[in-house]
């Protein structure tokens, strides 16, 4: 019986679609390669939360996020001073036109985001600071509170919570 055979390379194709091979993919019945295709956006948000999975065990602890928080804000204070200002921390995501809001409301989010984050108000986000955010979205993302979250955690994390604009 190939056909089975070949029904059960398509179910472990979607579960590791790193694993697909172009013959295989040919071959697969069409149902297996429709159900394959779809979700490229919905990961666009909380995508980004794997990249601190250091060990790529496919979970992200709160050790990993934090190390990879210090390095981002390491990253993002480009004078080196220690603190980021606003243009520091939104360098690398300016306000564009083209996106879903207006840039005077992309201006505005950020520039009160920033404003949240700054909580001695001196005008720059220190590391303390900084990390205060980090540990409170680690936090939200972790809804079972075990100390590790992953993409899916997150992201039912953040359609819990639609009204944060
Ligand atoms: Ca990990
Ligand atoms: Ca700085
Ligand atoms: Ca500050």
């Amino acid at each position: 019986m190939p056909r089975i055979a070949l029904i059960a390379t398509g179910l472990l194709m979607m579960a590791g679609p790193a694993l697909a091979a172009p013959d295989n993919a040919q071959t697969a019945p069409p149902a297996a390669a429709a159900t394959t295709a779809p979700k490229p956006t919905a990961a666009r948000s909380t995508g980004g939360v794997m990249r601190y999975d250091a060990n790529k065990d496919g979970t992200v602890t709160i050790e990993e996020w934090k190390t990879g928080q210090q390095a981002r804000f390491k990253s993002l204070d480009t004078n080196g001073d220690g603190k980021l200002s606003q243009n520091e921390m939104y360098a690398r995501t300016p306000v564009v036109g083209n996106s879903v809001l207006p840039t005077d409301r992309q201006a505005d989010r950020q520039s009160s985001n920033f404003q949240r984050l700054d909580t001695d108000k001196d005008g720059f986000v220190s590391l303390t600071e900084f990390m205060v955010q980090a540990d409170r979205n680690f936090a939200r993302c972790d809804t079972d509170k075990n100390g590790r979250i992953d993409t899916a955690e997150c992201r039912q994390a953040l359609q819990r919570k639609p009204a944060e604009r």
